[in-house]
């Protein structure tokens, strides 16, 4: 009997074929008859809570990967995520029901120390409508070079998982890895994302990676109008110069836009108060920094 996931990985492969994106999954785990993967013990896609968003992506987006609802605001860590809700927002609501993409992105120590760089790819669908997918183009850009992500995808290892809620709808994350910290230090800063089509409705959706005291680091929204630099594996690149229970917080003001993308002006930086996260050293250094965003701030806000 295959089980409910397994028959939502054929439906999503599907529904991919129809928009050009099965090259993606051809050598995935989602093609199999066998249950979806799960992460074992130390692994990089363990999920403790539960919640669909792997424990290391749970340091990205600044959840708790211990509790479902990091917030409190009643939408599990993963609604919150897709839909671009700060997650320790207490009074941000869930959106109204929608089709939802995001990509994000994490690192994983191995046990030889090098770190590795996964991406993910996070849909909702409304009800279990995974076939109103009709594109899907993963890309990464780097000064202004857009490098579509198909071929990389294909050779590496993916995994698949998959939630149906009856209020809630279809919530599927698709992660893969893409390479090591050390080979992405060589591309940074950049985007990495996707274009997605969803039911005629184009979303661009993407994070932004930088590198802040000589290791990589996401810019995360940490709120409706501030943004903060997480580090990529935790403790696993940071130095001891990192300062402890701070984190970086930015403001940031679009300066320009052109074809592609805009460009933003990091206004305020300074290490604030928050316990477990870390603050680089040079934080305040980037006071005057600018971004290249391409598409624009909605990639990473959502708008
Ligand atoms: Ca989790
Ligand atoms: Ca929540």
């Amino acid at each position: 009997m295959p089980t409910s996931a397994t028959l939502g990985a054929r439906f999503l492969c599907l529904a991919l074929a129809g928009a050009g994106a099965l090259a993606w999954f051809a050598d995935s785990p989602a093609f199999a008859p066998a249950p979806q993967l799960r992460a074992e013990g130390d692994g990089p896609l363990v999920d403790t809570d539960g919640d669909l968003l792997p424990d290391m992506l749970e340091l990205s987006a600044i959840t708790d990967p211990l509790r479902v609802d990091t917030n409190g605001n009643g939408a599990s860590d993963f609604l919150d995520v897709v839909q671009h809700i700060a997650p320790r927002a207490s009074n941000r609501m869930p959106r109204p029901l929608d089709h939802e993409a995001r990509v994000m992105v994490s690192g994983f120590q191995r046990a030889d120390g090098q770190v590795d760089v996964w991406v993910h790819l996070l849909l909702r669908f409304v009800g279990t409508q995974v076939g109103a997918l009709q594109q899907l183009e993963p890309f990464l850009d780097v000064q202004g070079l857009r490098v579509p992500l198909f071929s990389i995808f294909q050779q590496t290892p993916t995994d698949f998982g998959m939630q149906v809620d009856p209020v809630r709808g279809t919530m599927i994350r698709v992660s893969t890895k893409l390479c090591t910290a050390r080979d992405l230090g060589y591309l940074l800063p950049c985007t990495i994302g996707a274009r997605v089509v969803i039911d005629r409705r184009t979303i661009t959706t993407g994070t932004y990676l930088a590198r802040s005291a000589e290791v990589p680091v996401i810019l995360t929204p940490w709120s409706d109008t501030e943004f903060c630099f997480q580090t990529l594996a935790d403790d696993a690149l940071v130095t001891s110069f990192w300062r402890r229970n701070k984190l970086c917080l930015m403001t940031l003001t679009i300066v320009g836009s052109g074809l592609g993308g805009q460009v933003g002006r990091i206004d305020q930086a300074e290490c604030e108060i928050s316990d477990g996260l870390k603050c680089p050293p040079d934080c305040s250094n980037g006071r005057g920094s600018l971004l290249f965003l391409p598409d624009g701030l909605i990639t990473i806000t959502g708008g």
